[in-house]
């Protein structure tokens, strides 16, 4: 299963007369190339509807009874700036009625629609199952707008906003059973059910009920959370979509284009006097680590944002680092999504099959890199240089890889190093960051509530429930290693790893670690 990368946007700006189209990815030529393409958006204002193609590589939906029973989606959302005053960028949120959006197309495309309007979801629909490969020909999608946006829209005028529709590429995780822990031979701060070695089975009772105090998850109240966690809290039980890859750099650089320039003065701030009316001022630590994300174009101080960029196309393609709790669930509430509990982290990865003790998120405990050595490195189409079973991205401090880099149009699970559901890299390349830990920190309020697509005045996410910063006993918890974790630390890319339960300060609000990014899931 050839499973792939990315983001696409498509900028309609008739501020100017003219018609930007950004298309990064725009790749055909090659069998490792995995993009996603959202065409130009046309708006219709009689309708009240966006029109844009669509198409990306590496899809499927597959009907599987000792495999994953599931298929992948691109999650579509719309920004939207009126032209007048420097118009701040809102969140257009969706008509929340399937039947309002509709797609034409030979791959028979369905768009389903959310309760809370904040974007559709397009994947392939029933009649495609046991389907894989990409989608050669563009799909047509039209969407049609509620109306309501987040923050309020003010000095619109329909024939000069500015449209942006932003695509990111994720895997359903069905509802089911599935085993929290590995079931390993002695008992640390990984999942057990209770004192015992054995995993725990979470059921529809388990998410019905909570699954409660400490003791029904961890042999030690020090590793889990000192209140009972409600049947509001997600045990991965129910449904949810997870992205497929890391964020990436293009990603983060379509985020930071939509805030205003106090919200970018904000997060340039963590690193100390970085201001966006400098050109070359970097979100990223510096143009080192691979992660290079600067001002391409100076703002105007507190009025006209900057326009962020990169430093080399080959960034685009590249998971982002540098991403401590703050700037991730910044970018979760900007989008729609959330971040994932520690739980839906082991069913994402582990899928429905029985544990095997100290396994991968590939399923097994074979594991290989080439510590850095690449094929093609400092290109779209970088690899690793070598074809194994269980390749992982770590053990080398020179950044992170390209998203999608162990997968290939005929590569296998083990091959591509994904998850039963066929989600890339969460092991290595950068670090995951998931909502848990031990206790010192009450995650018990945190709930599937999603993003709403607005930001505080400092550029940070305001859901409830969700953990405001990093750092120890924050409610937080590194998962998976990264790409300097080293040779001697092959345990924090285990599935069921959880030493940092207490929590780590490499996350917190005032650094950036270049090894910790993340992805975000959505209940939908
Ligand atoms: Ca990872
Ligand atoms: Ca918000």
């Amino acid at each position: 299963m050839n499973l792939a990368y990315t983001i696409q946007q498509l900028v309609i700006n008739n501020m100017k007369k003219t018609i930007y189209l950004i298309i990064l990815l725009f790749i055909t030529s090659t069998s490792f190339a995995n993009n996603l393409v959202i065409g130009n958006p046309s708006y219709s204002s009689a309708n009240n509807t966006l029109t844009f193609t669509i198409k990306w590589d590496n899809s499927w939906r597959v009907n599987g009874v000792s495999g994953p029973n599931n298929y992948d989606a691109v999650w579509v959302f719309v920004k939207r700036q009126p032209c007048a005053a420097n118009g701040i960028w809102s969140h257009a949120l969706l008509s929340t009625t399937s039947n309002d959006h509709s797609v034409t197309g030979s791959f028979n495309l369905v768009a389903d629609a959310v309760s809370d309007g904040m974007g559709v979801f397009i994947h392939r629909n029933v009649s495609a199952n046991n389907q894989i490969g990409s989608l050669t020909s563009t799909s047509s999608v039209t969407i049609k707008l509620s109306g309501t946006y987040n923050p309020a829209l003010i000095g619109s005028s329909t024939n000069a906003d500015n449209f942006r529709v932003i695509g990111i590429e994720m895997v359903y995780v069905p509802q089911g059973n599935f085993y929290l822990g590995d079931g390993r031979s002695s008992n640390s701060s990984n999942f057990s059910a209770g004192n015992t070695i054995g995993a725990v089975q979470i059921t529809s009772t388990t998410q019905a009920n909570g699954i409660g105090a400490y003791n029904n998850y961890v042999s030690n109240p020090v590793y889990g959370c000192f209140v009972p966690l409600p049947s509001t809290y997600p045990t991965g039980y129910d449904g949810f979509y997870c992205m497929k890859y890391e964020i990436n750099q293009q990603q983060m650089v379509d985020y930071l284009n939509t805030l205003n320039y106090t919200q970018q003065a904000a997060r340039l701030a963590v690193w100390g006097a970085r201001y966006p009316n400098v050109t070359n001022t970097y979100f990223t630590n510096a143009s080192n680590y691979r992660q290079m994300i600067k001002v391409a174009t100076a703002g105007t101080n507190n009025t006209v944002p900057a326009v962020f960029g990169l430093d080399n196309v080959w960034n685009a393609y590249i998971a982002a680092g540098y991403l401590n709790w703050q700037d991730l669930t910044s970018y979760l509430d900007w989008s729609g999504l959330r971040p994932m509990t520690e739980f839906e982290f082991e069913k994402a990865c582990r899928g429905t099959l029985n544990p095997v003790a100290y396994e991968f998120p590939w399923g097994t405990t074979a594991m290989n890199t080439s510590s850095g050595g690449m094929n093609n490195a400092n290109t779209i189409n970088e690899t690793m240089n070598m074809v194994m079973e269980g390749i992982v991205h770590f053990n080398w401090d020179g950044g992170p890889m390209r998203s999608g880099f162990a997968a290939t149009s005929n590569s296998n699970r083990l091959q591509a190093a994904a998850t039963f559901y066929g989600i890339m890299e969460m092991a290595g390349n950068v670090v995951e960051q998931c909502v848990g830990g031990g206790t010192g920190y009450n995650f018990s309020t945190f709930t599937t509530v999603n993003g709403d697509g607005a930001l505080t005045t400092r550029g940070l996410a305001n859901v409830n429930g969700w953990p405001t910063d990093g750092g120890t006993s924050s409610g937080t918890i590194l998962k998976g290693g990264g790409f300097y974790t080293n040779g001697g630390q092959t345990a924090q890319m285990m599935v069921s790893d959880r030493q940092f339960y207490g929590g780590d300060n490499r996350n917190l609000s005032n650094t950036r670690d270049r090894n910790i990014g993340g992805r975000g899931v959505r209940s939908y």
